[in-house]
Parts: structure tokens; sequence; C-alpha cells
């Protein structure tokens, strides 16, 4: 079945059970020259979203957030706005603050981040923000930017 539902990406409006309805969306992620970089993918769970970034980036660790707005004009992406923020949180607990990522000289890395804040569909969802990633590490400490740096990459999420 599981064959079955990778040949055919519209099997799930064919009812063929819950694999099938869990098939990812899957968004470029483009640099700062809107070259693309690596794909984003947004699985819908029932307490949350599961994110897969698959991209290259320099060495060093990176913030990634979730931001407000379903727009990735480069280079600057600031048409993205801040990071998601419904509750008026400071900084660190935004709904979009994630863990950073960790880029090992290879310049590649694949990681899973599964978010609780963020739901696709339904009641408060946020289905066309956008991934953010950026120059420099969170401190998870300063108010509203973490102190990330320049946005250096960035995906428009798909429900
Ligand atoms: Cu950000
Ligand atoms: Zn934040």
């Amino acid at each position: 079945m599981k064959r079955l539902c990778l040949a055919l990406p519209l099997c799930a409006s064919l009812a063929f059970g819950s694999a099938c309805a869990a098939e990812p969306a899957i968004a470029n992620i483009v640099d700062s020259h809107g070259d693309t970089i690596g794909t984003a993918s947004f699985a819908p769970h029932n307490n949350g979203t599961l994110i897969t970034v698959d991209v290259k980036l320099p060495e060093g660790t990176h913030a990634i957030h979730i931001h407000e707005n379903g727009t990735c004009a480069a280079p600057d992406f600031k048409t993205a706005g801040g990071h998601y923020n419904p509750q008026g949180h400071k900084h660190g607990a935004h709904a979009g603050d994630l863990p950073n990522l960790f880029v090992e000289s290879t310049g590649h890395i694949k990681a899973e981040i599964f978010s609780t804040q963020l739901q696709l569909t339904g009641k408060g969802a946020l289905p066309h923000g956008a991934i953010i990633i950026h120059e420099k590490a969170d401190d998870y400490a300063t108010d509203p930017t973490g102190n990330a740096g320049a946005r250096i990459a960035c995906a428009v999420i798909k429900p």
C-alpha cells in the first residue's frame, strides 16, 4: 500500500486509508538568490505538525523559525514577517520558535522537527506561514529575534 501511495499522490482523495492522508506537502527552500537549496515537508498530525528539512547550508549553527507570512521574497525574506506568535509571547515562547540546526562540514543537513504549536488545518491554524533559516544561532533569549542575524533561506509552508 505504501508503494501505491507514492505512485499515486492523489490517492488520499480515494480514501485508501490514513497512510495516504498523511503524505506530506513538499515546498522548496530557496536561498537569498532565489535558488533552490533543499526541501521542507509538512505532515499534519493530531497534536501538531512534523516538519522535515533536507537542505544545503553553510557549516555552523543556524536558527530556524516559523514566520507569520507565507511569502519568500529574496534576498532578505523580510516579507515573511516576524516569528509566528498568535499568543503575543516574548521570544523563546513564540509558537514559531524551533531548536537550532547544526550543520557539519558537509554543508548538508536533514532534520525532523515536530512542533505542537503549528497546526495546518482546523481552528487557529497557520496554513501559509514560512520556514526561515538564519545565518546565526538562536540564543533563545533576545526578544523578538533570538539575535539570529540575517535570513538566509526560506520556504513557504504548505498545508
Ligand atoms: Cu526567524
Ligand atoms: Zn521567536
